[in-house]
Order: structure tokens, then sequence, then C-alpha cells
């Protein structure tokens, strides 16, 4: 047994759950204005994941339970958000639900296809089977989200790496917009 404090969103500390820190540094290629991205802290923190993984990783059949923490902040006029990725295994699904913030899950098919989903206190977000998935917190407070997902599903970063996403989520004139790099 874990234990969550639901009220910081987060998981008590334990041997047990694993946790990882995204900074900028390690976000290389990841937002669309690298001039923004190369004058800022390579230092600063994007965001904190924690994860219990009960059972070995790729194990058919289980599940791990998580919680992210995406930081306020821009690079240029795109808000911070997660790495993003594709599960390993295509077909595995996911739930995220949001404790804390204000943002969005931005999800994009294999036909490049993207959209989003505003995320709030209470929004519970099913992440279907084949669609690529990231956070963006457009608000003033960290965003914090907890996430259920499939010991088995993996994590494809690469094709993020090489394609990004269709669309950013920009700040124009104080609001989100959804925005596609190509036509
Ligand atoms: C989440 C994510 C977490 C961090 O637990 O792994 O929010 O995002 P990146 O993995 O894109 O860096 C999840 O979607 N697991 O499958
Ligand atoms: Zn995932």
């Amino acid at each position: 047994m874990q234990r969550m404090n639901w009220a910081h969103g987060v998981l008590e500390p334990a041997p047990e759950i694993r946790e990882t820190i995204k900074t900028l540094g390690q976000l290389e290629g990841i937002f669309q204005d690298a001039s923004a991205w190369r004058a800022m802290d390579p230092g600063r923190v994007v965001y904190r994941v924690q994860a219990w993984c009960p059972v070995v990783e790729g194990t058919e059949g289980g599940l791990f339970w998580g919680t992210t923490l995406v930081e306020s902040g821009q690079v240029g006029s795109e808000y911070f958000m997660t790495h993003g990725h594709f599960h390993a295994k295509r077909n595995r699904s996911e739930y995220y639900a949001t404790i804390e913030g204000e943002g969005a899950l931005i999800l994009m098919d294999e036909s490049r296809k993207t959209w989003t989903e505003p995320m709030s206190p209470g929004s519970v977000h099913f992440i279907p089977p084949r669609i690529a998935h990231r956070v963006a917190n457009c608000g003033s407070v960290p965003l914090r989200f907890v996430a259920c997902w499939p010991s088995d599903a993996g994590h494809d970063y690469e094709a993020i790496r090489k394609s990004g996403f269709e669309a950013q989520l920009l700040n124009v004139n104080g609001e989100p917009k959804l925005v596609r790099s190509r036509t």
C-alpha cells in the first residue's frame, strides 16, 4: 500500500516511489521557440513525476500509478508542458485526473490530428489507445494530476522528439490557443 496526499497531489515518499525531474535543459527541441529556450536557465524545473510501479515494467495485466506536477511558466509564448509520448504498445490507454491548477491535455492521433481537453481540479480524462499525450500548464500555479496506465504500455518518446505534435498550445493575448505548426 502507498499513500496519496490528495491536498497536495503527491504520493508520500517511500522506497517504492520513483521520482524524476525534467528540467528545461533536458527538453531540448520540445518547445517551438528554440532561441527563447536557449535564453532560459537550463536547470529550471519544468515538471516532476512520481511513479508507483508495483510490478516489473513490461508485465502484462498490471497497472502503474503516478503523479505529475507541471510548473507554471512559458518558453516564448508556449506554456510549460510535459515531453509527451505515444505508448510503445500503441493500443494501451490511460487515465489522467486533475488535482490542482489549470491547463490542457494535448492529444494527437497517428494521422497527427491534434486537439485539447481543458484540465481543472476534478477533471478526469480518458486517453484512448494510439493517442499521443502531453499536458500544458496554462495557469499561474503548479498543475497537478494523477495518472494510471498499464504496466506494459511503455513510452515512445522518440516519435515526439523527431516530429513533435502537429500543434502548439500558445498564450495568445492571455488565452491558450492551439496553433498549428504546419499546414
Ligand atoms: C504520465 C507521464 C508524465 C510525464 O505518467 O509519463 O506525466 O510525461 P512524459 O512521460 O511525457 O515526460 C504518463 O502518461 N504515463 O504513461
Ligand atoms: Zn502515457
